[in-house]
């Protein structure tokens, strides 16, 4: 059942698709540098934790769902928001605690969520997207519809609780999802292989009797080769896929951490891995768009990015006497 796919079978892609793909994987790479420099200059409080190297696993499964399909995310979550449709002006509003947040101005960096775009949120605890995207799945299977769910991880997260008794019931009750991980190779400052008795994760699928996949998380075409045949299964009923993303994170854990611990060789090493040039490469090579079409759409998004900053910036606070609104904690 499980299978390493470490190449795509074929790149079976319209030009227009493939620009979609680039849009949003510079849009990803764009908001999240744009969010370092405004954390540094104080616009955002609480950890940040930035997405920069793992674009492609966001774009690359995102991009192939519909509209109606469920997304949760980690505290790592600005950019699967962006690829879910949440505009990059309600995010950064949201970032500088503004009212026209996407949850608000209350949640800040790890709890983006959007009702409107079936994005069910960025969660401060390792896993815990992990039951919320498993209860979606269910669900939409107990409602009959079709949708499906795409929940996305870290390494980590795999050797939590949650991602083993949700495995479980996925498996189980056949439910429409795919287990994302974002092996990134480290959890903070612990290497993923000190971690896990399992190093290759998409092994841990065999314990469910599930499919699990390992893929080039730096390769947005594989990504997506993978994801369409997992969405396919999921819609029509065949149930859950583990897909293992081999991925790396080029900042540090969160914007406080110096990033002193991982060896200057292994970061060049994914460096050159960078998956926004090898897709440029590849769309220049088929002649999808020139390199001045490239940096025209890399010119726009720029001017998106700094739009939202600026719609952030003009935005209100939450109204302090609306400080109890949305909250669930009942009046004494
Ligand atoms: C339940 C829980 N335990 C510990 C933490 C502290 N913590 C925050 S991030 C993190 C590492 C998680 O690593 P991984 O799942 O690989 O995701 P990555 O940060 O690499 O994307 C830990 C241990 C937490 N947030 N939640």
């Amino acid at each position: 059942m499980v299978q390493e796919r470490l190449a795509p079978t074929q790149a079976d892609i319209e030009g227009a698709e493939a620009l979609v793909l680039y849009r949003d994987l510079v849009l990803g790479r764009t908001f999240e540098d744009m969010c370092a420099q405004m954390y540094y200059r104080g616009k955002m409080f609480g950890f940040v934790h930035l997405y920069n190297g793992q674009e492609a696993v966001s774009t690359g499964v995102i991009k192939q769902l519909r509209p109606d399909d469920y997304v949760t995310s980690t505290y790592r979550d600005h950019v699967h928001a962006l690829s879910t449709g949440v505009s990059a002006r309600s995010i950064m509003a949201e970032l500088f605690g503004k009212a026209t947040g996407c949850s608000k101005g209350r949640g800040g960096s790890m709890h983006l969520f959007s009702a409107e775009k079936n994005f069910l949120g960025g969660y401060a605890f390792v896993a815990e997207g992990i039951p919320v995207a498993t209860g979606a799945a269910f669900s939409g299977k107990y409602r009959g519809t079709d949708q499906v769910s795409a929940c996305f991880f870290g390494d980590g997260a795999t050797n939590n609780g949650q991602f083993f008794e949700c495995l479980n019931m996925a498996a189980l009750w056949n439910l429409p999802i795919l287990y994302v991980v974002e092996n990134n190779l480290w959890s903070i400052g612990m290497h993923h292989p000190r971690a896990s008795s399992v190093v290759d994760i998409y092994r841990k699928a065999d314990a469910f009797g599930l499919p699990g996949v390992k893929v080039d998380g730096m390769d947005v075409l594989a990504v997506r080769a993978v994801a369409r045949e997992a969405i396919a299964r999921a819609r029509a009923g065949e149930g859950p896929t583990l897909i293992e993303c081999t991925t790396y994170r080029f900042r540090g854990h969160s914007l406080a951490d110096p990033d002193e611990l991982r060896d200057p060789a292994e970061k060049e090493f994914w460096r050159k891995q960078d998956p926004i040039p090898r897709l440029a490469e590849f769309i220049r090579e088929q002649g999808f768009a020139t390199i001045d079409e490239l940096k025209a759409i890399d010119r726009q998004i720029r001017e998106e990015v700094e739009d939202a900053v600026q719609f952030a910036e003009d935005s209100p606070e939450p109204p302090l006497d609306e400080l109890y609104r949305f909250q669930f904690a009942e009046d004494e």
